[in-house]
C-alpha cells in the first residue's frame, strides 16, 4: 500500500532554506518570555517552600530541554524526597496553597496517568503543569537539551517537526499520534544516522554524568561544550536534512523489524527487544526506543488506523518536499 520510490535530486534545494529558517526563527520564545517562566517558577518555589521546605522544582518537557516554541505552556517537577509519599493527597494540599496564593484556574488532576495540578499564573499569562517526583523526565529532558547544544540543526529540524506535526494533527497522543518528546527522539536518531554523522551517541561514550532514577540507570557523556563542531564534516543545509527525514519515514524506514535507538545510535531489530507481537495494547507499529527505559516503546500509542495517518502524512511531506516550488505553504497546511 506505501510507496517505495527512489527520490529524485532536487537542484533548487537550498533556495529552501531561508524560508525554514524563518519559519524556525519565529517560533523561539524571545528572552523576555524565558524571564518569566523563571519569574513563575521562583514564585512557585516560594509558595512550596512554606510547606515541604527540602522540595525542588525543576522544568522538563519542552520549556527546559530546548524545543520549546514560544507561548507554549510550562511543565514543572516537584520533587519531594520523601518517596512513600502520597501523591494525591501532596497534589490537592498544593492545590489550596496555589489557591491561597492568588493563582488561578487551580485544578488538581490526580486520576491522570501522570497526576498533576493545573495553574495559570495571572501576572505572566502562563499556564503551567506541575507532578510529583517524575525525576525520569527531568533527566530525559537533560538529554535532549545536552543534544541540542551539539549542533543548530537539530534545533532547527525538530522544531520544523514539531511545527508540521502540530499543524497536521499528527501530535495527539489520545488520538494515537506520537508526542513531541518522540518527534525529537526521531529527529536525534535521524541525524546521528547520517554520513558523515551530524550527532555522536551520548550514551556510548565515557560517562561523566549518572544518576539512578527508579531502578533505571540513566548514564552519558554530558560535557558536550567538547563536541560543539562534532558534525562539522556534513555540510547539508536544514533544507535538505527536512527533506531526508520526511522522506526517511515515508520509504525507507522498516517498519516491519526496526526500532530507532538514540540510546546506542543505531537501528535495532523488534526481534532483539521482543517487540514483534501485539501484547495488550503495545502493537509496536513503529518502534522508537526510550533512551532510559528502554522496554519502553514511545510508538506504543499507535494504532492501526493512525499508523495509517502518520505514514500517509509522511509521505505527503515527502512528496511536497520533492515536487512543490515552494513546499512551505502546503507543508504547514493546516488538516
Ligand atoms: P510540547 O512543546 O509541549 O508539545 P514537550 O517537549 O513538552 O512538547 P510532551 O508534552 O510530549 O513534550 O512531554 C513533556 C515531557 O514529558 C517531555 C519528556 O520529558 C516527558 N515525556 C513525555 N512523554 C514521555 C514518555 N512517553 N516517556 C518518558 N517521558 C516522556
Ligand atoms: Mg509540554
Amino acid at each position: 500500500r506505501y510507496k517505495k520510490r527512489q527520490v529524485a535530486c532536487r537542484g533548487d534545494i537550498d533556495r529552501l532554506n531561508n524560508p525554514f529558517l524563518e519559519i524556525y526563527e519565529s517560533l523561539i520564545p524571545a528572552e523576555e518570555e524565558k524571564a518569566k517562566q523563571k519569574q513563575l517558577l521562583t514564585l512557585l518555589e516560594k509558595i512550596v517552600c512554606k510547606e515541604w521546605p527540602d522540595a525542588r522544582l525543576c522544568l522538563y518537557g519542552s520549556c527546559g530541554n530546548s524545543f520549546g516554541f514560544s507561548k507554549s505552556d510550562i511543565d514543572v517537577c516537584l520533587t519531594i524526597g520523601d518517596e512513600d509519599i502520597n501523591k494525591s493527597e501532596v497534589l490537592l494540599k498544593l492545590a489550596d496553597m496555589l489557591q491561597l496564593d492568588n493563582l488561578q484556574n487551580v485544578q488538581a488532576l490526580t486520576r491522570a496517568r501522570v497526576p498533576i495540578v493545573k495553574l495559570m499564573d495571572p501576572s505572566t499569562g502562563i499556564s503551567c503543569d506541575i507532578c510529583i517526583n517524575n525525576v525520569l523526565a527531568v533527566v530525559n529532558t537533560k538529554l535532549l537539551r545536552d543534544y541540542a547544544e551539539i549542533d543548530l540543526r537539530l534545533r532547527q529540524l525538530a522544531f520544523i517537526v514539531k511545527h508540521w506535526a502540530k499543524t497536521r494533527g499528527v501530535n495527539e497522543t489520545y488520538q494515537g499520534t506520537l508526542s513531541s518528546y518522540a518527534y525529537v527522539l526521531m529527529c536525534i536518531h535521524f541525524l546521528q544516522q547520517r554520513r558523515p554523522a551530524i550527532l555522536p551517541c551520548l550514551q556510548e561514550m565515557k560517562t561523566t554524568y549518572s544518576v539512578t532514577v527508579d531502578n533505571v540507570e540513566c548514564s552519558y557523556f554530558d560535557q558536550v561544550e567538547s563536541l560543539i563542531g562534532f558534525g562539522s564534516r556534513n555540510r547539508e543545509s536544514i533544507a535538505q536534512l527536512v527533506w531526508a527525514f520526511f522522506s526517511y519515514w515515508a520509504y525507507f524506514h522498516n517498519y516491519a523489524n526496526d526500532v530507532i535507538s538514540v540510546r546506542t545510535g543505531t537501528i535495532l531489530s523488534k526481534r532483539t527487544k521482543d517487540w514483534t507481537k501485539r501484547i495488550g495494547n503495545d502493537r509496536h507499529l513503529i518502534c522508537i526506543e526510550d533512551p532510559f527505559e528502554i522496554s519502553h516503546d514511545l510508538g506504543r500509542v499507535v494504532d492501526k488506523s493512525s499508523i495509517r495517518v502518520l505514514r500517509e502524512e509522511f509521505e505527503r511531506a515527502a512528496e511536497i518536499m520533492q515536487d512543490d516550488p515552494n513546499p512551505c505553504v502546503k507543508l504547514f497546511e493546516p488538516y
